[in-house]
């Protein structure tokens, strides 16, 4: 095996730079490379420190494009701007070239948003895009990182894929690669190279914001939301990027085009490692938002996670609105929102674990819904096949057919058009959408790096506890209150499109759900959820305090799980 100095040595070059691709270099394989709900995640150190690490990965992603396809096959390229990714860019485009992809479309410096890559990929009919991203998860050398592969409809690889990609990299023994091409990703405009056998092969490089800003001009009313943001009688909103990739977009299209003054949004530069903080947009992480929203002064608030496809909304005083109820209300005040008066609402979906309230809508206006697993991947077939207009998930994720991932951009215009439409605050639309359709209390509770064994043994125990046949029928209390197990089961999905199964999805009991799931983005150790969602519709109750409650349905999920006994923990990490 020649080291890569020995090999550049070894090989002719041609006229502009470029190291001939068709000799491969050896490597050998990794066993750990089984991308997760959304790409592989792992720490930066993993990718840095393991010889070819990344290069592998990269290599098992290109190679599941046909080569017969390779040399018209274009490529969108783009990250959330943290630790490793311009390294990882440089590995792609040199890996791509050898591998005889033909065109690379780069976001400048290496940053697109991860909807702006489905919206890009979509745009160009590419036939795929590389995310460079670990989503909510921090950066930084210490931190994590993450490649993820999207398809032709602009969405995550369904799992036929990543199973593929996850084949190839435990038997991968070489990969291909230019290690002398570099590109100037600084740089807007088309860098063509040589790369012998194959034809010339194109980088370009183009402004991470346009296409995406193109994009929501023709979906939502400018004018309007213009007139609310920068009108006589408009609103102040504080939006925080939490130093992702959102940042250059809403400078762009909130501040500049809709007229929001320049200090409405913060943390708008991306930085490799976040600012050391954590881009995830919830109660805890964005807690310098919710504390800026209780002093009243803004009257709505938004943050987002490192990638741009999660958002989180607020109204004024931090008044939260549960993602799960976040979706439901878009659907009901769907007709804000002009593109959908052009295409019509062809259907609903909801992740397994996200709460109710959305097929109270679904219900109420005669709707299709969905439920699907976690993982926005298992939306895109149901868009592909004309059957699903808008969705979200509880973990932050609002989204419709317009892209094939989800958009926390595209959520906060949505909410600004509904209250543009309504002229009411975001409480006001909250509590007019509970006494129409009835609330749905929902809490999460995440118990971040807990002992892989320890967590997969409590699932495996509660999986035979539920498979108990006395478990359905069984009454558990807490205080005052008792409930009757009506349904217990693990569930399974089989595409309404393609007929292919997931299972092994949650473990759960329904009616006033309990679920326990494991996360599928963690990159150390295992992130157990616990989801509780509970429906009400006596008009009196409907304002508590969802923390109060479910405070029954907490303990008697912590009884039945004995989670704190079996991973040493006396509470979540976060709350939701
Ligand atoms: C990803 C998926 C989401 C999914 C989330 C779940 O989000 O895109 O559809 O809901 O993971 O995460 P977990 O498995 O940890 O519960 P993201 O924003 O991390 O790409």
């Amino acid at each position: 095996q020649l080291n890569t100095a020995e090999w550049v040595a070894a090989c002719p070059l041609t006229q502009r730079g470029c190291v001939r691709g068709e000799l491969p270099l050896k490597t050998k394989p990794y066993a750990d490379q089984k991308p997760g709900t959304s790409g592989l995640r792992k720490r930066v150190t993993v990718f840095q420190q393991n010889q070819h690490y990344a290069e592998n990965f990269i290599q098992s992603i290109i190679s599941v494009v046909d080569p017969a396809e390779r040399q018209a096959a274009t490529l969108v390229v783009g990250g959330d701007g943290r630790f490793f990714m311009k390294d990882a860019i440089q590995l792609i485009v040199q890996i791509a070239a050898a591998n005889g992809i033909n065109h690379l479309v780069i976001g400048q410096n290496g940053i697109m948003s991860t909807p702006a890559v489905s919206c890009v990929i979509r745009k160009i009919k590419a036939v795929g895009g590389i995310i460079l991203t670990a989503s909510h998860n921090p950066g930084g050398p210490n931190g994590d990182f993450g490649i993820k592969y999207n398809i032709s409809s602009g969405g995550p690889a369904p799992e036929g894929i990543t199973n593929k990609i996850f084949e190839i990299s435990k038997a991968l023994q070489e990969y291909h690669i230019c290690p002398d091409l570099k590109v100037d990703l600084s740089k807007i405009g088309k860098q063509t190279f040589e790369v012998e056998t194959f034809k010339p092969f194109i980088v370009e490089i183009v402004d991470s914001v346009e296409a995406y800003a193109e994009m929501l001009r023709d979906i939502f009313d400018f004018p309007a939301l213009k007139n609310l943001l920068s009108g006589p009688n408009h609103i102040n909103v504080r939006l925080d990027a939490m130093h992702g990739v959102v940042g250059p977009y809403i400078r762009k299209i909130v501040c500049e085009e809709l007229g929001s003054p320049a200090n409405s949004a913060v943390n708008c530069v991306p930085q490799e490692d976040f600012g050391g903080h954590h881009p995830d947009p919830n109660l805890t992480y964005a807690a310098d938002l919710v504390n800026t929203m209780k002093s009243g002064e803004y009257d709505f608030g938004a943050a987002f996670d490192g990638d741009g496809d999660r958002n989180m909304v607020l109204g004024k005083h931090g008044f939260f609105v549960n993602p799960s109820d976040s979706v439901a209300a878009i659907a009901a005040n769907i007709t804000s929102i002009p593109y959908f008066k052009k295409t019509g609402v062809k259907g609903l979906a909801r992740s397994m674990p996200t709460s109710g309230a959305l097929d109270n809508v679904a219900k109420a206006l005669q709707m299709e819904l969905y439920e699907t697993p976690t993982g926005w991947k298992f939306f895109g077939n149901l868009m592909d096949a004309g059957k699903l207009s808008l969705c979200g998930e509880e973990s932050f994720g609002t989204g419709s057919d317009h892209i094939r991932e989800k958009d926390g951009l595209w959520a906060v215009l949505a909410w600004l058009s509904i209250l543009a439409t309504r002229k009411q605050s975001v409480e006001e639309i909250m509590k007019n959408h509970w006494q129409t359709f009835g609330r749905n209390f929902f809490t999460r509770y995440d118990y971040e790096e807990v002992d892989s064994d320890a967590a997969n043994k409590m699932i495996k125990d509660l999986e035979a506890q539920m498979s108990e046949p006395s478990f359905v029928g069984k009454t558990f209390s807490s205080g005052d209150k008792s409930y009757v197990v009506a349904v217990a089961d693990n569930f399974a999905y089989t595409d309404p499109v393609d007929g292919s199964v997931s299972k092994n999805q949650v473990n759960g009991m329904h009616t006033c759900e309990i679920i326990f799931r494991l996360s599928g983005t963690g990159s150390a150790g295992a992130t157990i959820r616990l989801y509780i969602d509970s429906y009400e519709k006596d008009p009196q109750k409907i304002y508590q305090d969802p923390q109060v409650m479910l405070a029954p349905l907490v303990d008697i999920a912590l009884k039945v799980s004995q989670l704190h006994e079996r991973t040493g923990r006396t509470g979540p990490t976060v709350i939701t």
